[in-house]
């Protein structure tokens, strides 16, 4: 009877063993999906941001266009920063996506006046106190005229930022050095970026190309930003998702995946209706603009 449950007890220490062994490649490591359709909405979350957010597979971190927020994953406010621009060195009053990164969050910052963006730089939060850490200022010989979201690129140390106003590249920099090191022209350039995404080599782009006022929906697109581990100059770029889902056509935001479980996020605000980037009121049935992420799992 002792021998027998010896037995037993080492069978199920060795099933306990092999059901905790984590997969050899983590979720963030693999490639995105081929096609965005994949990923099928399963809930969604009212949040305080209207302009990004990020996950690092504990919280959801939200953006507003002057305010950071950090949620549990059931969507409990639990820390927020309502002034994050007070310790720059540079004015600034826009903040765009943003990401987080081994507890860090990175945030694309700006002077946002009259359609051009000045100040631009790479504000770093620490994700536990939301304080600020440090900048990486902007390379004003880049051609970059304005940052609407930022993506770490966990596998080349590197963080690229995207621009709102041209579109035409995006532009990377060095996050050992903190400098910029170069830009990727994209083809074709998808129009009103908001949020980008990086993983393997690869950079997934919302845009807010779709006209509320003719019930046309959002997009995301792919760009292959590497060849042979070294960026391109040019990426074609190709479309990964008609956003057809959301609970009333609007304005498409930030974008990213919960590193651990692949669960694609994407923020998305209704109810205002927006004409070339002013307020005009409320669609009918809608008196404020509601903010809310879309979780999708595959
Ligand atoms: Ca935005
Ligand atoms: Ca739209």
């Amino acid at each position: 009877m002792k021998q027998f449950l010896v037995i037993i007890s080492i069978v199920s220490a060795v099933i306990t063993s092999c059901t905790d062994q984590k997969p050899d490649t983590a979720p963030a490591e693999t490639p995105f999906a081929e096609q965005g359709k994949a990923y099928v909405l399963d809930s969604t979350i009212e949040v305080a941001g209207r302009q990004g957010v990020a996950c690092d597979g504990k919280y959801y971190y939200i953006s507003s266009s002057t305010a950071l927020y950090k949620y549990t994953l059931q969507g409990e406010l639990v820390k927020s920063n309502e002034d994050p621009f007070t310790e720059l060195e540079l004015e600034a009053n826009h903040l765009g996506d943003i990401d987080v990164y081994n507890g860090d969050i990175y945030t694309g910052i700006e002077t946002f006046i009259d359609g051009v963006g000045k100040n631009i730089q790479v504000a770093v939060y620490d994700a536990e106190t939301m304080e600020y850490k440090y900048s990486i200022p902007w390379n004003k010989e880049s051609g970059q005229v304005e940052v609407c979201g930022l993506a770490v690129d966990r596998e080349h140390n590197r963080v690229w930022m995207a621009d709102w106003v041209q579109g035409h590249e995006l532009y990377y920099y060095d996050l050992a050095t903190k400098t910029y090191e170069g830009k990727v022209r994209l083809s074709p350039a998808p129009q009103l970026q908001q949020g980008i995404y990086c993983r393997n080599g690869q950079i997934l782009i919302s845009c807010d190309d779709g006209d509320a006022e003719k019930d046309e929906s959002d997009h995301l697109y792919i760009a292959d930003v590497y060849q042979n581990d070294q960026p391109v100059d040019t990426a074609e770029v190709k479309l990964w998702r008609e956003m057809t889902d959301f609970k009333r056509v609007g304005e498409i935001e930030g974008l990213t995946f919960n590193p651990l479980t692949d669960n694609l996020i994407v923020l998305s605000n209704r109810g205002a209706r927006i004409i070339l980037g002013m307020p005009k009121g409320f669609y009918e049935g809608y008196d404020r603009e509601i903010h809310e992420i879309y979780i999708y799992g595959k």
